[in-house]
């Protein structure tokens, strides 16, 4: 077994939970999930899909509120602990380059990610169709948009938490507009956060692990490990009875992401729990950040239950990627640098 750690900061004081004797996988549950329940602020029905970050000591995130006309938006919400949250009624108030206000139609699933030290923000936007929105802030109180990164239909962007060979990476999943019956995840380049280019397939649907069979995106952004970048994902599988969304675990090569180094087999957390199985959308868990701290190697993994809850499971760095590694399999060319 190889020694695997952690490339990043320490944070002694993100939520953790020691493994349950009797776990079947390598991930467990908060044991007091979930950790955002329903009608959290008023005029918020549910909120899922949300990324949280340490700031100034404390903790910051943009979560996906489900409004109670139906809309989605982000709101912003503080914690002292990551778990007790306190959500602001008043959504995120955006603006353009200029100043002035720029609100989004609807804004959803978002991904929220410290880079060379400024915090971005990346969520599903309304662009003549489904798209990437993408704003940053250095003091979570000034929200400014940039142009929105790629065309549509395109979803799942997740920056990448540093530049690699001097250009930013995001990862997306272009597809179609609407509940998308397909798709893969690519990769993309840019010098600047405006140009984006260097267009890589990194990892497809399928492989025998049959509940990623309809498609597939990037989860929270990539943790960057001795190993390469660990990087949790949701995995979707047609049933009779509709959709279900589990999570899965890949590492891809630190220096060319695009390229798989071992993708496991078999999901890592699948919805089990009443909260999970249970809600607007039932059988839906769909992770989209984690805490993590460089000196235990602990992951905290934040994830929206039934796309009506925010629930925390968690896993160390050893543990996850002896998993992985243990349960890879090859799938196609997603070894190979992605471009044909
Ligand atoms: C996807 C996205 C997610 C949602 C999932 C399950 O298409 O809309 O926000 O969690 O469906 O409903």
């Amino acid at each position: 077994m190889t020694e695997v750690r952690i490339i990043g900061e320490q944070l002694l004081h993100m939520p953790w939970q020691e493994k349950p004797a009797g776990t079947a996988g390598p991930v467990w549950r908060h044991s007091d999930n979930p950790v955002i329940q329903r009608n959290p602020a008023k005029g918020i029905a549910r909120i899922f899909n949300s990324a949280v970050v340490p700031f100034e000591g404390r903790f910051v995130g943009v979560f996906r509120a489900e409004t109670i006309n139906g809309r989605p938006h982000l709101h912003l919400g503080w914690s002292d602990d990551a778990l007790s949250w306190t959500i602001e009624e008043e959504r995120i108030a955006f603006v353009d380059e200029a100043g002035k206000p720029f609100q989004p139609n609807y804004a959803y699933d978002p991904r929220l990610v410290k880079v060379e030290g400024t915090y971005y923000i990346i969520w599903c936007t309304d662009f003549y169709g489904a798209a990437i929105g993408i704003a940053k802030t250095d003091d979570f109180k000034t929200f400014v948009r940039l142009e929105n990164p790629f065309l549509p239909f395109n979803r799942n962007g997740v920056l990448f938490p540093r530049k690699i060979n001097g250009n930013f990476v995001m990862l997306s999943r272009p597809s179609d507009s609407g509940h998308t019956p397909f798709g893969d995840v690519f990769l993309s380049e840019s010098p600047d956060l405006v140009y984006w280019g260097k267009h890589r397939h990194v990892m497809t649907k399928g492989g025998q692990g049959w509940w990623q069979s309809v498609k597939i995106g990037g989860g929270p952004a990539p943790i960057e490990t001795t190993e390469g970048w660990l990087m949790f994902y949701h995995g979707v599988t047609g049933t009779c009875n509709g959709l279900v969304y589990s999570m899965g675990a890949v590492i891809l090569d630190r220096d060319e992401p695009s390229r798989v180094k071992y993708r496991s087999a078999n999901y890592v957390l699948t919805p089990e729990e009443w909260y999970e199985e249970r809600g607007f959308v039932g059988n839906v868990v769909f992770p989209c950040a984690t805490l993590h701290d460089a000196g235990t190697g602990r992951i905290a993994i934040y994830y929206g239950a039934a796309d009506t809850y925010v629930g925390v499971a968690y896993t160390t760095v050893q543990e996850i990627v002896d998993y992985v590694k243990a349960t890879s399999e090859e799938v196609a060319d997603d070894a190979e640098i992605g471009i044909m």
